[in-house]
């Protein structure tokens, strides 16, 4: 039994000792899994995210890949990657200037979808090792399960651990923002860590093209995330754990920022129902 099978029954016991999920399926191990990672001055974490990687190769059967996207670090992030020539098929998205998260998950889900059919499935984390890959194998088996997209959930179940009180208030902010004012029926609205079928992904950058990732800061996971709700697609969300104490270094989430984008992203929802009701309206 692999170490993610293990771990999965555990975390899949609820505190009385019952099996909360027996009869969720296993994942397929043969469907290839490709990584999309955005990377800004992460030269500190990215060897331990590296090793944790390794240490899995079960998560890499043919065709996977990891996609690490720099986005203009000037810590040598790039070169890091570059030079590293340890067994995960990793390559480079780089392109020179900082332009934020949103650009980097634009960028790294064209290069993963360049790479890989319908069924692989596109799993985004974060740099700093506080993706709990145990959680991987929970995650993996909804998307076999039928789910199109499925979200590392610190408020649907699991918690936030070593992350500052005004952080955690955010996110649960952010969530509650999000399923009021989006519509959305989701716990947990802004974590980096996800499984995506290669479909849908595909499906949501037909439909939308250029517009599906609009936000560049941290607020497009939400967009994204109501994008492809909008498409009708199945979204689950499993309980995952995020420690904050596993990465070395600060958060490179600017607060005000990301806060605006989140408004934007309120207020261009609003405007779309306005023209879509205005649409509807009789002619006078
Ligand atoms: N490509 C890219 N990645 C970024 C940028 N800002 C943050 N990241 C990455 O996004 C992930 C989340 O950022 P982090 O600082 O850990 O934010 P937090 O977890 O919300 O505190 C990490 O992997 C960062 O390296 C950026 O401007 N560009
Ligand atoms: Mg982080």
């Amino acid at each position: 039994m692999s170490a993610i099978a293990t771990t999965w029954e555990l975390r899949d016991r609820d505190p009385a000792g019952q099996t909360a999920h027996a009869n969720r399926p296993h994942m397929r191990m043969s469907v290839p899994n490709l990584f999309v990672v955005p990377a800004y001055n992460e030269i500190e974490n990215l060897p331990r995210l590296l090793e944790d990687l390794e240490a899995r190769p079960e998560l890499f059967p043919a065709g996977s890949r990891l996609f690490i996207v720099d986005d203009g670090s000037s810590d040598g992030t790039a070169e890091w990657v570059e030079r590293y020539a340890g067994p995960v098929p990793t390559e480079l998205v780089s392109y020179g200037e900082n332009r934020g998260p949103g650009a980097a998950f634009r960028a790294g889900f064209d290069a993963a979808l360049a790479a890989c059919n319908d069924d692989a499935n596109v799993v985004t984390l974060e740099a700093d090792t506080t993706s709990d890959l145990n959680a991987l194998g929970a995650m993996l088996g909804e998307i076999d399960a039928g789910a199109g997209l499925v979200l590392a959930s610190v408020h649907g179940g699991g918690q936030m651990v070593n992350v500052s009180l005004l952080r955690r208030f955010l996110s649960r902010c952010a969530g509650a923002a999000v399923r009021l004012l989006l519509g959305l029926d989701a716990r947990t609205v802004s974590s980096f860590f996800r499984v995506y079928r290669a479909s849908v992904l595909r499906e949501a950058s037909q439909r939308y093209g250029d517009r599906l990732i609009t936000e560049t800061g941290f607020a497009c996971k939400a967009e994204l995330l109501a994008k492809i709700a909008s498409l009708g697609t199945r979204i689950e969300e499993v309980p995952v754990d995020l420690d904050g104490s596993r990465r070395i270094g600060e958060s490179k989430m600017a607060i005000g920022p990301t806060l605006a984008g989140y408004w934007r992203l309120f207020r261009g929802s609003r405007l779309d129902d306005e023209a879509a009701a205005a649409s509807k309206a009789p002619a006078a």
